[in-house]
């Protein structure tokens, strides 16, 4: 006996990655329903070595299920969440419509686990944005070694956190340069093939974008409400992995030899950093890894008690897929009835 888990979304980008990280982690379930809109009924994904048909989200009986891992936008979450956590399954939503809700835990299993005991409230558990789940992930064991004041981070963000048709636009736009065709301009506001675009999510009405904001409340929620941070999200033509610059003030002193070592020691995060040729991560070889890795430890002189680091993640793994996965592998082992 084992869970029965549906994937909302499983034909996107963060849901087929969530359907090889069940399998690949073998979650102990015995049966996948694999949801999407009524587009796609009837296409055939893989679950290892099995195909699963694709069944119209909008009218599964989510009473025939444990978990439903979410990831097929906000509107969705939005509408179709409730209903099935009135349906008695416990929901973890991959979209940015549940986190700052009151009684919605946000969790990093490594960095706030115990903040899931609150699920049963609404059966509504939220995952981060993927920049503040790798975010996170460097600075708790940093904010656990001396409290962090303040952080002031830019983000190099790949365009599979903006979802399938995303890709293909960097794709096809990377190879119509060469041909002198003229490329196509629909889900980014500018080109992004060879070029870099400051702008992530709506514009708020201080100038912020909304992902600029996530980051900022996000963090806050998972870390400590204390803690300032002053974020610029920016969209590079990378297809997978996100990376961020991030600058931290202390309160006290910390040491680049203390900040690698309690890094180190840390679940999840794996420190690279080697002041040499090569002796740092790029998101091009974090694909495909779970861990998220820091680079370039170093004093910045200019601030009081102030370090900066280079962050790497696989957004559609840590900062997506796995995360979910690991939060229903924690609700299975500490809250749900053994099955
Ligand atoms: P579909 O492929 O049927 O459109 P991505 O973020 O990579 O673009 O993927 C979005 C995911 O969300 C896809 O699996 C998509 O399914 C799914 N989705 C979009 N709208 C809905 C909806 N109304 N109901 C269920 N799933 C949806
Ligand atoms: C991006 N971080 O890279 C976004 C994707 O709030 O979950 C995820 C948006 C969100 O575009």
């Amino acid at each position: 006996m084992g869970y029965k888990i549906a994937v909302v979304g499983a034909t996107g980008n963060v849901g087929r990655e969530m359907l090889n990280t069940l399998e690949e982690r073998q979650f102990p379930a015995d049966e996948i329903f694999a949801l999407a809109s009524s587009r796609s009924v009837g296409r055939e994904l893989d679950y290892g070595d099995k195909e699963i048909k694709v069944v119209d989200a909008a009218t599964f009986d989510f009473s025939k299920v444990d978990i439903a891992l979410f990831s097929a936008g906000g509107t969705t979450a939005k509408t179709l969440a409730p209903k099935a956590a009135a349906a008695g399954c416990v929901v973890i939503d991959n979209s940015s419509y549940w986190r700052m809700e009151p009684g919605v835990p946000l969790v990093v299993p490594e960095v706030n686990g115990a903040a899931l005991a609150g699920y049963a409230k609404k059966n509504i558990i939220a995952n981060p944005n993927c920049s503040t789940i790798q975010m996170v992930m460097a600075l708790k064991p940093l904010h656990d070694l001396q409290p962090i004041k303040r952080v002031v981070v830019a983000t190099y963000q790949s365009v599979s956190g903006a979802g399938r048709l995303a890709m293909d636009e960097l794709f096809n736009q990377t190879k119509g340069i060469y041909v002198n065709d003229l490329p196509v301009k629909e889900q980014f506001t500018k080109q992004i093939a060879f070029n870099v675009i400051p702008h992530i999510d709506e514009f708020m009405d201080d100038g912020a974008t909304r992902e600029e904001w996530k980051m900022t409340a996000e963090t806050r929620k998972i870390l400590d409400p204390d803690i300032a941070v002053h974020a610029t999200c920016v969209r590079v033509p990378v297809f997978v992995g996100h990376a961020e610059a991030i600058n931290i003030e202390f309160e006290q002193p910390v040491t680049v030899e203390e900040a690698r070592k309690a890094m180190k020691a840390f679940p999840g995060v794996s420190v690279v950093d080697y002041r040499q040729d090569e002796g740092y991560v790029t998101p091009q070889e974090v694909q495909g890894e779970d861990n998220v890795f820091v680079s370039r430890v170093r004093k910045d002189p200019t601030v009081e008690n102030g370090l900066s680091l280079w962050c790497v993640g696989d957004n559609l793994r840590k900062g997506a897929a796995l995360n979910a996965v690991q939060i229903a592998e924690m609700l299975v082992a500490e809250y749900l009835p053994k099955k």
